[in-house]
């Protein structure tokens, strides 16, 4: 593989899509390697085909605010790859938005949906429509809008989007009220549901405690038990709501979680009615978890700060892309930092994983540790498909079981003469072979 000369052409092409760029050069690098004791690969040009997207909807957004004025977004569907099954990933309503952070997720979530073992194909999708602030109706009219676009193009075997930053069950309910309009079917295009048409119990909480599932294991391969240790948890969304409340159960302690605004660090645990009430500061749509140390007064809040700076046992970034950088890790690592799991997705920056790798800090990326989500959306679309719905018990099984096998293909992949789990090599290895294995046979398409 002439990976220099595959990331400049790609760097040629696409632009200042540096995110995208960052996500690329990622996978090329830990695989390089192994694809090259693969000629047939070489030959079908895996590579150059793998990192363009299939397809890429964009389109306008118009909308009427309570005002009565006219509003206008973009939305985006990238259909990254569907050599394994369907179309398969969320979608994120934020200002950030743009097509260089569908393009990465998309990429990522090729790779995570091979590793989840169910066939599911990578996409992503979106807007920069700003939720903060926005009332209920609007909110309602904007996912109308947005849905008029794209339900064309999804479809339980095509394409089945999910939430995402911005994106929860409130969302969901209405792209999937306007879809069922439209396309007058009762299917499971969406997932993410409500239980009272179609949702899966646990998808809420799987992305958190799928990452739990995971860091227990990354933990038993070092001799070391969950219980008893601390965690610093960025974001207060899903996400940070499920692994906290997962991390509880396993007797773990988690003492921040972050905001736009800063973090708290709250020495007792962020426990019980807590974690309720994190979940109010979320719904209250402000954005801003400085209320906590007002109501929990043992607990400090820190301005435009980050929760890395805290000495714990394990870091769990859980808010957004590049969270983590070189500065942070390098205060982790002086901290004895034990294991960092991502559940953002690409949380870390290149560097700061560097400097993890380096130290033989143990580090869980996103598309493994996070894939719980995705993997129980999986399990939303077959129990759709069969018309029915399994037990909370039943889905947390088979949840456990999907993250036990990442955890499996990540150490046949990444363990290095050492000893060392190269957790991030063994997943994007893994992933790829798949997605790869799967390309080859389906011929030049
Ligand atoms: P939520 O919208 O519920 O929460 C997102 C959190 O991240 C909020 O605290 C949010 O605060 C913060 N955040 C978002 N963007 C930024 C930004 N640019 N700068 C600083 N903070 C930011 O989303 P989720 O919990 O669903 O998602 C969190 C992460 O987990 C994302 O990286 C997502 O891609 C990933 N993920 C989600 C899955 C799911 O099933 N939901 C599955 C797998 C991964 P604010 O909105 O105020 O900025
Ligand atoms: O990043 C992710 O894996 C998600 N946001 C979940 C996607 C899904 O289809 O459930």
């Amino acid at each position: 593989m002439d990976e220099s000369r595959i990331l400049a052409n790609l760097e040629a092409k696409h632009p200042g899509e540096k995110e995208y760029l960052q996500a690329v050069h990622e996978v090329l690098m830990t695989i390089k390697d192994t694809y090259n004791q693969h000629p047939e690969f070489e030959q079908a040009k895996i590579v150059e085909r793998i990192v363009e997207p299939d397809r890429i909807f964009m389109f306008r957004v118009p909308w009427l605010d309570d005002n009565g004025d006219v509003q206008i977004n973009i939305g985006y569907r990238v259909q990254f790859n569907g050599a394994i099954g369907p179309y398969k990933g969320g979608l994120r309503f934020h200002p950030s938005v743009n097509l260089s952070i569908m393009k990465f997720l998309g990429f990522e979530q090729t790779f995570k949906n091979a590793l989840t073992t169910l066939p599911m194909g990578g996409a992503k999708g979106g807007s920069d429509f700003n939720p903060k602030g926005k009332s209920d109706n609007e909110i309602m009219r904007f996912c109308q809008a947005f849905m008029t676009e794209l339900w064309r193009n999804i479809g339980p075997d095509t394409d089945v989007p999910a939430g995402d930053i911005g994106v929860g069950a409130r969302e969901i309910g209405y792209l999937y009220g306007m879809y069922k309009k439209l396309a007058r079917e009762h299917t499971g295009v969406l997932t993410g549901k409500g239980l009272e048409y179609g949702g899966s119990l646990i998808r809420p909480e799987a992305t958190g405690f799928g990452a739990l599932y995971f860091v227990k294991q990354m933990l038993q391969t070092m001799n070391q038990d969950i219980k008893g240790k601390t965690i610093a948890v960025s974001g207060f969304g899903n996400v940070a709501w499920g692994a906290v409340t997962k991390a509880n159960q396993m007797g773990a302690k988690v003492v921040t979680i972050s905001g736009p605004d800063g973090y708290v660090y709250d020495p007792d645990g962020i426990s019980g009615e807590k974690i309720d009430y994190m979940l109010e500061l979320r719904n209250s749509r402000q954005d801003i978890v400085a209320p906590y140390a007002q109501k929990y007064p043992n607990a400090t809040f820190f301005a435009g700060k980050k929760p890395w700076e805290q000495k714990v046992d394990i870091a769990m970034p859980c808010a957004t892309q590049n969270e983590l950088n070189e500065a942070d890790a390098k205060q982790l690592v002086a901290n004895n930092v034990l294991l960092v799991a991502e559940v953002s997705n690409m949380g870390c920056t290149p560097e700061a994983i560097d400097t993890f790798i380096k130290n033989k800090i143990v580090y869980g990326p996103g598309k493994a540790v996070n894939a719980g989500g995705v993997a129980t959306s999986g399990l939303e679309m077959t129990q759709n498909a069969m018309h029915l719905s399994w037990r909370a018990e039943e889905v947390d099984e088979k949840l456990h079981h999907i993250m036990t096998s990442i955890h499996e293909q990540c150490v046949k992949y990444g363990t290095e003469k050492d000893g060392y789990i190269n957790y991030m090599k063994g997943a994007n290895i893994a992933g790829f072979m798949k997605v790869a294995n799967a390309m080859l046979a389906e011929g030049i398409v």
